[in-house]
């Protein structure tokens, strides 16, 4: 009897340190946008993951439109395929999955549609954009680092619409600090198709004032799910990619 007890418990074990302990105490954070972005924190830098097992733990959902928490639930990896426990809330809207140390404070932001050519003008010369063609802007005017001055992230794209008359298409989203301009994402194309850089949440990850700034590709208001995204944060001052799908 003594001797089943034993087995027993050594089982038990097994199955704590082998399925649930790794998960427990690895002390990385995970962070999950759409189906491409699989982002492990670890020890200072973030990195794409090179694999998923197939129980990942528990997570929390939140919504990127506006950074409220939609759930705390059991995340799987199953058939190339993120999903969470009965109804898989993960392909109902725009969410990100994250699990970790830290907690994430979304900012709320404002996008504002009203930018006149004179500043788009400006942003293009001053980020090096040679395209004549004046693109569509939105730009978000917002403190990115807490020193109580505001900065303004650019969205700027001739890419929404086809038109045969457009040759070259381009996206950017790049921030005006002062006078100092940071590209963060480009592209340009000779045919493009919705296919838009843009702000896709801003956050502080590490909880230190400096904001995180998710940029997804094909915009935040349809299927976001399958597109790629990028992470940028300040590193001496200026805004450097951390991470990204591509
Ligand atoms: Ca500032
Ligand atoms: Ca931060």
């Amino acid at each position: 009897m003594k001797k089943y007890l034993i087995i027993v418990i050594i089982a038990i074990l097994y199955i704590l340190f082998a399925f649930v302990a790794p998960d427990l105490f690895d002390g990385n954070s995970y962070m999950f946008i759409g189906k491409k972005a699989h982002w492990v924190y670890k020890k200072g830098e973030w990195s794409n993951m090179t694999s998923l097992s197939k129980n990942l733990g528990k997570f929390n959902i939140y919504d990127m439109s506006n950074g409220e928490l939609i759930d705390k639930t059991n995340l799987y990896y199953e058939n190339g395929k993120l999903l969470s426990k009965g109804d898989n809330i993960l392909d109902k809207g725009f969410y990100m999955s994250f699990k970790g140390k830290s907690s994430i404070e979304f900012l709320s932001y404002k996008r504002n549609y009203d930018v006149n050519s004179k500043e788009i003008l400006d942003v293009m010369k001053n980020v090096g954009i040679k395209n004549t063609d004046i693109p569509l802007a939105s730009k978000i005017v917002i403190d990115l680092d807490d020193d109580g001055t505001d900065e303004t992230i650019y969205e700027l794209y001739n890419s929404t619409n086809y038109d045969e008359n457009i040759k070259t298409y381009y996206t950017t989203v790049c921030i005006k600090d002062g006078n100092q301009y940071t590209k963060l994402t480009y592209k340009e194309d000779n045919y493009t198709f919705y296919n838009n850089y843009l702000v896709a949440a801003i956050i502080d990850f590490t909880n230190d004032g400096n904001y995180e700034i998710i940029v997804g590709e094909s915009g935040i208001s349809f299927d976001a799910r399958d597109t790629s995204y990028f992470m940028f944060g300040i590193k001496d001052n200026k805004y450097v990619k951390l991470v990204s799908t591509e």
